[in-house]
């Protein structure tokens, strides 16, 4: 067992003893571990917050705490909807080491992530469970820390944009003139949605904003969704960008790093599919304007990614794990292709969104 491990995972409040840490999954940000004790006491999540991407982890570790213990005072099974955070045998909410901090939650067994919808009763599932996470969180009244500012709002990333195009630090802007472009023709129109949320005609709420498909447990005995994971970036938020995060998502074809583009295409299916999910737990809350909008917040969020891999891969890729080198750049084409796609079916976009809304 990595010795290191080992003495980060004991320094929180857990209960057995440790009999293995093996590394989970693979987050762009952060570096995950499981924690597995002997005997009936539980296994843990463990995890080192990236400092870099996360400036204000103490801030962040507030944020997740509050959500969730207002999520539990109202759900039947709150060990199981929603995170468990474990404190520091200190009373912390992170073991700091170094520049380093790391967190701990419970893990919960008996169930399911997955990395791409392959039917559409999970995409159905999915939508559910972002939902009715912004439901239970619809009356949270106290003010939450902005983890990482201006997260989805594509002014701020346009004005880091020009910054980084201008800084060029690692000389890559003059090859990419045909992919800046793709940004560059798209500026006007995700500015002048993002302005309706500015003004309060699209109202903002507490919203989860990082809803791609493996921040989402599934139980695996009835494969119903459980509740969302990765809360940190819970901030303020248009609830659009939840929806439009996880369409980006569910409804893609292929991988999000797919280097074979004709792998992916926006599906309609998995498009409606979420969106009834979601729906079922959203439609009566939401304002009109947010209900015009919502097909639309598929194609902000897909934007908004690409700007944010190519954006990386011009700063010299700081912000994302890196496979291979021009990684960033594989997933800037994917997700344009993605973001081509919805544009293209737009129109039956919305229409099912009206269809929803009318049933
Ligand atoms: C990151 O942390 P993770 O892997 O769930 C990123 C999201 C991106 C996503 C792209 C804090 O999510 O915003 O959409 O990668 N999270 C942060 O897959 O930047
Ligand atoms: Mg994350």
């Amino acid at each position: 067992m990595n010795e290191k491990l080992l003495s980060i995972a004991e320094q929180f409040a857990i209960e057995g003893k440790v009999a293995a840490i093996n590394a989970l999954g693979e987050g762009f940000i952060n570096d995950t571990y499981v924690v597995e004790t002997e005997g009936d006491a539980p296994n843990y999540i463990l995890q080192r917050k990236n400092h870099i991407v996360f400036p204000d982890v103490p801030g962040m570790m507030d944020n997740i705490l509050a959500v969730t213990e207002h999520i539990k005072r109202k759900v039947a099974d709150p060990m199981r909807e929603t995170l468990t955070v474990v404190p520091a045998k200190d009373g912390k909410l992170y073991v700091q080491d170094g520049e380093n901090f790391w967190a701990v939650c419970i893990f919960i067994p008996d169930t399911a992530t997955y990395d791409r919808a392959d039917k559409p009763e999970l995409a159905y599932q999915g939508g559910v469970g972002i939902g009715r996470f912004q439901a239970l969180l619809a009356d949270f009244d106290k003010p939450l820390n902005e983890t990482i500012k201006g997260f989805h709002n594509i002014r701020w990333r346009f004005q880091q944009w020009d910054a980084t195009i201008a800084a060029d630090p690692v000389g890559r802007v003059k090859d990419l003139q045909e992919e800046i472009a793709w940004v560059e023709s798209r500026r006007k129109e995700m500015l002048d949605f993002w302005s309706l949320v500015e003004d309060g005609t699209i109202p903002t709420h507490v919203t989860h904003n990082d809803t791609k498909i493996s921040n989402i447990l599934f139980d695996k005995p009835t494969g119903k969704v459980l509740c969302a994971i990765d809360l940190d970036t819970v901030m303020s938020s248009t609830s659009l960008n939840d929806f439009g995060d996880a369409i980006r998502s569910y409804t893609n074809t292929g991988a999000e790093d797919d280097k074979c583009l004709e792998n992916v295409e926006m599906s309609i299916d998995m498009f409606r599919a979420y969106a009834e999910g979601y729906l079922s737990e959203q439609l009566s809350t939401m304002s009109e304007s947010e209900l015009e909008w919502l097909a639309f917040a598929g194609r902000y969020i897909t934007f908004e990614q690409v700007l944010r891999f190519l954006m990386d891969y011009i700063d010299g890729d700081k912000y994302y794990k890196i496979a291979y080198p021009d990684h960033n750049l594989v997933r800037t084409r994917a997700q344009y292709k993605l973001l081509q796609s919805m544009e293209r079916q737009y129109p039956e976009m919305q229409a099912v969104i009206r269809e929803i809304q009318n049933s």
